[in-house]
Order: structure tokens, then C-alpha cells, then sequence
């Protein structure tokens, strides 16, 4: 076995053990008074490729917006990453915006592309694809949960590690854990490392509401993915047309939250255990975060918010499609926030370390 095979295959996210884990899950969330699921259980192979299928919806504007910016400053973007660069994704999915940094990277620069995915066979036909279309690249991917960890290969070449953080994925946290999750990749990325994130900005709450009940309805498969997934790996009985999907924006935390609602009463079975509904109870499947640019233009507001769709303001509600790109500084300690930049107002320049 090659040391990149030994890397690959490692453990512990092995089939039996990711279902084991679903299922403390499932039963831990649906057992608590009010009904809550993990976002990340919706990402199985057929979830994986729902959430593709989102990306390419007229409503559907984040990936469209932040691929734009990534295109646009590709070479800015890379510009100081360094000589050598081992660019490590968490949750990477289909990695289609990444392939343009890589490209940009080009082999001499690329020491390794490292795609973190909690969907192994999703993540094992994105590596085979990537393989295929940049012969040069060295991919080394890990199946595993980047909330519990996140395995990095040997770093042979000494090469700055960049974790890079796109699609707003940030958003599905609530603030303290994002909090605690880039502080983590900062320590991942350890000496000179860099983490750079992708955010999606608050806008005009139609625009917002219309990219989560998309006309297709395929938002609704995308959440309902979790239900089905119960079905097939937990031996669940649950009538999927017995749940609506159900998104809105909520103004007061600025968060898109996704229920799932029980439309009568009824008893569902998972693994052999019981779960009552009310008619109207909800399953809250996920949050995604809206962050507003920073108010203050300090120069490090604007090392911040290096990136992002021309106009973008904290006050502009009318832009479709803002977004913005920030690159942090390595984090060397959990971020100690001051009490200004609390995330209560939700002032994104607040991930920066205080010194
Ligand atoms: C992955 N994540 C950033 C998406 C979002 O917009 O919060 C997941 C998603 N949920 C519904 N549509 C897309």
C-alpha cells in the first residue's frame, strides 16, 4: 500500500461506523423537545448530488456569485499563498470552484490538493474526476467529518498549508462553533498557514427566501434527502410526503432556517425506536447564516474583505448576488472576541483575532 492509499483508506469514518454515528445522531436530535438534525447528515451520495444540482439554480445565486469572484481574482487570490502550497479543502463536494485555484497554482506551486468529505463515495468519484482532468495533481483525499477532524497528510515539502473554506459553508454554524471551527483550521493550517473563507452577505430577504424554495423544488428534495437517507441506512419507515419542506429568513439572527413539518400527527420508527409528531412539528434541518462586511474601514476590515462582488455594502439590501471572499490570518489561539465586534451584531471583521 502507497503512503498516499494509507492515507486515503484510513479510519475511523468507515461505513458501519458513519451509520453509527447517524444514528446517535438522529436519535439525539429527534428525542430533544424541539425536533433538530445536523446539516451534514444531508451529505450521502445522492444528497451530494442534490446539493449540485442546487448550484445550478437560477435562484440558487451563492455559487454562481462566489465562482464569479474566484474567477475574476484567481491569480490575486494565489498571488501570496507562497512557493509551494498544500491546499486542503473541508467539505469539498464536487470542488468545482477549487479547480481554478489549482489551476492557477499550477504544478510547481501545488504540492498536494487534500479534499475533506464526510460523503466517501462522493469524495472518491470527485477524486478519480479531478485525477482524470489535472493530470499534475497530486490529490489526497480524507473521508472524514471536518467538524471532529481534520487529517492532513505528511507535509514532505514544507509546503504552506491553506485550508480554504468556500460556499458559505461557514453559514451553517451557528456563530460560536463557527467561531471555534476557523479557529481550528487556523491551528490546522499551524506556522505561516492561512485559512481562506468564502461568505454569503445579507440581502433583500426575497432574493434570499426565493434561493431556498426554489421553483423546482429541489431544495425541498435536497432537505427531505435526510429523511429518505433514515429510510435506507436506518431502516426508517417515514412517509416522505408526510413532511413539508419549510425556509425562511429570519430577520433578527440573519439566518435562512430549514424545518422540515410534520403535516399530521404521527409516529415514525427509526432503528426500531419510536418518535411521536404533533401536526405542525418541525424538524430545524439547517441554519445558513447571512454575515454583514465589515462597517469600519480599518485596514484590517479591509484585509478582511479582499474579495467580494463590486458594491456590496452592510447596508445594501437590494444586490442579488453579494458575497465575499476573506482570507484570515493564522490563528493562533481561539479567537478572543472584544465585546464590539460581538456576533450578536454579527460583524464578520469579529473572526479576526483581537490582540
Ligand atoms: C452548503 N451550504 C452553504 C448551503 C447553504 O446555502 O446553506 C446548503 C443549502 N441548503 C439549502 N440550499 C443550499
Amino acid at each position: 500500500m502507497t503512503s498516499q492509499e494509507a492515507f486515503e483508506s484510513r479510519g475511523p469514518s468507515s461505513a458501519g461506523s458513519a451509520r453509527q454515528r447517524f444514528l446517535v445522531d438522529v436519535i439525539e436530535g429527534l428525542g430533544a423537545p424541539r425536533k433538530t438534525l445536523s446539516p451534514k447528515w444531508f451529505y450521502d451520495r445522492a444528497g451530494s448530488l442534490l446539493f449540485d444540482a442546487i448550484c445550478e439554480l437560477p435562484e440558487y445565486y451563492v455559487t454562481r456569485t462566489e465562482l464569479g469572484i474566484v474567477k475574476s481574482h484567481a491569480r490575486e487570490i494565489v498571488a501570496h499563498w507562497g512557493d509551494r502550497v498544500r491546499l486542503v479543502e473541508p467539505g469539498a463536494g464536487s470542488s468545482t470552484k477549487t479547480t481554478l485555484l489549482l489551476e492557477e497554482l499550477g504544478p510547481t506551486r501545488c504540492s498536494a490538493y487534500v479534499p475533506v468529505d464526510i460523503a466517501r463515495e462522493h469524495l472518491a468519484a470527485t477524486a478519480a474526476r479531478l485525477r482524470t482532468e489535472i493530470e499534475w495533481l497530486r490529490v489526497l483525499s480524507a473521508a472524514a467529518d471536518f467538524t471532529v477532524e481534520l487529517p492532513l497528510p505528511p507535509n514532505d515539502d514544507n509546503a504552506r498549508t491553506v485550508v480554504y473554506f468556500p460556499g458559505s459553508t461557514i453559514g451553517n454554524f451557528e456563530p460560536h462553533d463557527a467561531e471555534r471551527l476557523l479557529a481550528r483550521f487556523g491551528r490546522a493550517a499551524g506556522k505561516n498557514g492561512l485559512v481562506v473563507l468564502g461568505v454569503d452577505l445579507k440581502k433583500d430577504p426575497a432574493i434570499l427566501h426565493a434561493a431556498y424554495n426554489d421553483a423546482q423544488g429541489v431544495t425541498g428534495q435536497f432537505n427531505k434527502n435526510v429523511l429518505a437517507r433514515m429510510n435506507r441506512e436506518l431502516d426508517a419507515n417515514i412517509d416522505l410526503g408526510s413532511f413539508a419542506h419549510y425556509a425562511f429568513y429570519e430577520p433578527t439572527h440573519g439566518r435562512i432556517e430549514m424545518h422540515l413539518v410534520s403535516r399530521k400527527r404521527q409516529m415514525i420508527t427509526i432503528a426500531g425506536r419510536r418518535f411521536h409528531f404533533r401536526e405542525g412539528e418541525s424538524i430545524r434541518t439547517e441554519y445558513s447564516y447571512k454575515y454583514d462586511l465589515p462597517r469600519s474601514n480599518t485596514s484590517r476590515a479591509r484585509l478582511a474583505f479582499r474579495w467580494s462582488t463590486p458594491g456590496s455594502t452592510t447596508t445594501s439590501t437590494s444586490r442579488s448576488s453579494s458575497f465575499a471572499c476573506t482570507e484570515l490570518p493564522r490563528l493562533r489561539r481561539p479567537l478572543a472576541l472584544s465585546k464590539s465586534v460581538a456576533y450578536g451584531k454579527r460583524r464578520f471583521s469579529s473572526m479576526h483575532r483581537t490582540e
